[in-house]
């Protein structure tokens, strides 16, 4: 079986991690892909990583590039070309900048590799993935917005932090838009099977949802120039591990919704299975009614971004 082909668009601070993350799970040959002007950070960041697989003995093949050309016919694309926030600015500010860029990426996958399974992470996520899918015309399961994954993970890390409970046996989702709406489903998180409302009394459960629906911020403002890095790139290799490797894991991710949770023609934070033909499954659940409203509060933000992108 011949190894995947993962192309990284962007390769600043999440991608290079990426590319670490893929190498050290040997998911595929890397390709680290930026604009012209960057090749040789991207260069460079290539031949790093490919001295330090001797230690581990990882096998993929890692390079850089910023010719189109290079990344025909690539399995996997994940998308963090753009900016970043710095401190003071939403996620909705970004929007004129990387929208242009991703209507360029998007055009450009279209040409190189049709068939391929591409997760987009560059912001304002919601409405950078809708964009994606409109300008390539990708069918709905080969495109996805990773948000989601990391949204939780953020929110196992505090349940985890509070009980002093491993992080591996805390299980919890969050739901909606990747901003200061998105839905923690705190009656849903569990630690060992445990529900966390028998745990953590209901007025410190408030306050983890709330550090979970700004922790983008708080680093954001603690780092002072750019966002966070590690974590996201982490989230993004899980999706793309169950793609390349048909896991079928069930991640929070910002998939096209037609019909789900009463939703109809926008990429928002659902439960999704992830396999080999990519988006697989949208796992709808019976929400309450205070879960509904507040996703619907979330995805008229979504909304709102959407309509911006003009498209
Ligand atoms: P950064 O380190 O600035 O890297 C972005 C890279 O994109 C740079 O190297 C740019 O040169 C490159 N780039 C710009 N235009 C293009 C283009 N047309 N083609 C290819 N590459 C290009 O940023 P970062 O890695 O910290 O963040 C990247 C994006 O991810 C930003 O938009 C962040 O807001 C976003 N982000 C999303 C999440 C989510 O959970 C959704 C989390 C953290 C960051």
């Amino acid at each position: 079986m011949s190894r995947k082909k993962i192309a990284l668009i962007g390769g600043g601070q999440i991608g290079g991690n990426l590319a670490l993350l893929a190498a050290q799970k040997e998911l595929g040959n890397i390709i680290i892909f930026d604009i012209p002007k960057a090749e040789g950070m991207v260069k460079g960041k290539a031949l790093d990583l490919m001295q330090l697989r001797p230690h581990d003995g990882y096998d993929s093949n890692i390079t850089g590039s910023s010719d189109w050309n290079d990344l025909k016919d690539t399995d996997v694309f994940i998308i963090t070309a753009g900016i970043p926030r710095k401190p003071g600015m939403n996620r909705e500010d970004l929007l004129d900048i990387n929208l242009g860029i991703i209507k360029n990426v998007a055009e450009n996958i279209k040409i190189q590799a049709p068939n391929s399974f591409v997760i987009v992470i560059s912001n304002p996520l919601d409405a950078m993935v809708y964009a994606f899918h409109k300008v390539s015309e990708f069918p709905k399961n080969q495109v996805v917005g990773m948000a989601g994954a990391l949204d939780s993970a953020r929110f196992r890390t505090f349940i985890a932090m509070e009980t002093g409970l491993s992080v591996q046996d805390v299980t919890c989702m969050v739901l909606g838009g990747h901003g200061d709406t998105m839905v923690p489903v705190t009656r849903l998180a569990t630690v060992g099977g445990v529900p966390v409302t028998d745990l953590i009394p209901e007025k410190r459960l408030k306050e983890i949802e709330d550090r979970t629906r700004v922790a983008g911020g708080e680093i954001v403002k603690l780092f002072g120039n750019g966002s966070a890095f590690y974590a996201p790139a982490q989230s993004a290799i899980e999706m793309a591990e169950s793609y390349i490797r048909d896991k079928k894991r069930v991640i929070p991710c910002a998939s096209l919704c037609e019909g789900e949770f009463n939703i109809d023609g926008y990429f928002i934070g659902v439960p999704t299975v992830i396999g080999s033909e990519g988006v697989e499954k949208i796992l709808d659940f019976k929400l309450t009614a205070s879960e509904r409203e507040e996703l619907t509060k979330t995805l008229n933000a979504v909304k709102k971004t959407v309509k911006e992108t003009k498209l």
